[in-house]
């Protein structure tokens, strides 16, 4: 009898130590949809035991609105640089000290001192490109090089275009397109935004997250929407060319950052300094085909990446577009309600 009650505390003790070694072992990544290289988290895990969950989701609003919401269990979160400022006013995030780890060196110094988060005390870099056209070449052969794709599209490409669900990159391309700048709280020029925006929406099919595989297949004919997704296109489907909006067009950098209410921050932030090594930074850029900010990764980057037009932009490519930031709380709010309407 006491020989059975001690096998059963032991194995009580066992099972008790078992449980705390999983809760110990877990990192839940909230991300955007297919961003993730399943390769890197395999890597990740074996070396730190670590059992990755990975949540997606399809645009910043819908992250911070989830994040907000609260009881969500999210240890990181993958924020675009127009939205890292948000987060952090909201006390959303916690102040990782990234600056501080090992991997640190190998950030390029060109995002370092960032604007939404100088000297990079709560992000790291993921991956940034910018957002463009995307054409199939037999149904366009035309310029790819303009918003006109799809806010004045032509014939053969209406109810065929598929625009990314991201209220700020559309309305940038909206703006610039009517010769704004962004951040713009011109009334006049807003009506016309607005008015663009109503307009040319019933000429698009959708506006899908997952847009490359449905480009690639021919479903779409146009897009606008992101640069490393048109690559993947690209390489699946040699009709998928992309294009540069010569009216002006966003450029964004996605950062890695750790939510203040993380319940398993020390995973978190080893997982922080392992994609600063540039061999599972390249990883990432294998998988979603973009840019990364990791110096010495373009070594171990395959070779379709090194020279694909999609993400080596010309100087004159470059020159049209801007670094997207945060416009302030009250411009925002306008640009909120405008999409709200053109969405309704
Ligand atoms: C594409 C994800 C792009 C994220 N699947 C843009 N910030």
């Amino acid at each position: 009898m006491k020989r059975l009650l001690k096998a059963a505390i032991a194995g009580a003790a066992l099972l008790m130590s078992a449980g705390a070694a999983l809760a110990d072992g877990e990192l839940n990544i909230f991300n955007w949809g297919d961003y993730t290289s399943p390769e890197m988290i395999k890597k990740f895990e074996e070396k730190y035991k670590v059992k990755v969950t990975i949540t997606d989701y399809d645009s910043n609003d819908t992250a911070l609105a989830k994040v907000r919401a609260g009881g969500h269990g999210f240890d990181v979160v993958v924020p675009s640089a127009n939205f890292v400022p948000i987060w952090i006013k909201e006390g959303l995030l916690l102040e990782a000290r990234p600056d501080q780890m090992e991997n640190f060196k190998n950030v390029d110094e060109r995002w370092v001192n960032v604007d939404w988060d100088p000297g990079r005390r709560y992000t790291v870099p993921w991956q940034w490109g910018l957002t463009g056209i995307g054409v199939n070449k037999t149904v366009y052969s035309g310029d790819p090089n303009t918003s006109a794709i799809f806010l004045d599209p032509p014939p053969e490409l209406q109810g065929k275009i598929n625009v990314a669900p991201e209220m700020n990159d559309v309305m940038y391309a909206a703006i610039r397109y009517l010769g704004g700048k962004w951040c713009t709280d011109d009334k006049e020029l807003l009506k016309k935004v607005h008015d663009k925006l109503k307009e040319a929406k019933p000429k698009w099919l959708a506006m899908d997250y997952s847009a490359y595989e449905k480009m690639a297949a021919r479903e779409y004919s146009a897009v606008y929407y992101w640069n490393g997704a048109m690559l993947r296109a690209r390489l699946k489907n040699a009709e998928v060319t992309f294009g540069f909006p010569k009216e002006g067009y966003p450029f964004f950098m996605d950062s890695v950052a750790i939510l203040k209410d993380a319940k398993n921050v020390e995973n978190a932030k080893l997982f922080m300094n392992f994609i600063m090594d540039p061999e599972n930074a390249a990883m990432i850029s294998n998988f979603a085909k973009y840019a990364n900010g990791i110096k010495g990764s373009d070594k171990f980057m395959d070779k379709e990446l090194q020279d694909a037009p999609e993400i080596h932009p010309t100087a004159e490519q470059v020159a049209a577009g801007e670094f997207m930031l945060p416009c302030a709380p009250e411009v925002n709010d306008i640009y909120t309600k405008i999409w709200t309407d053109v969405l309704k």
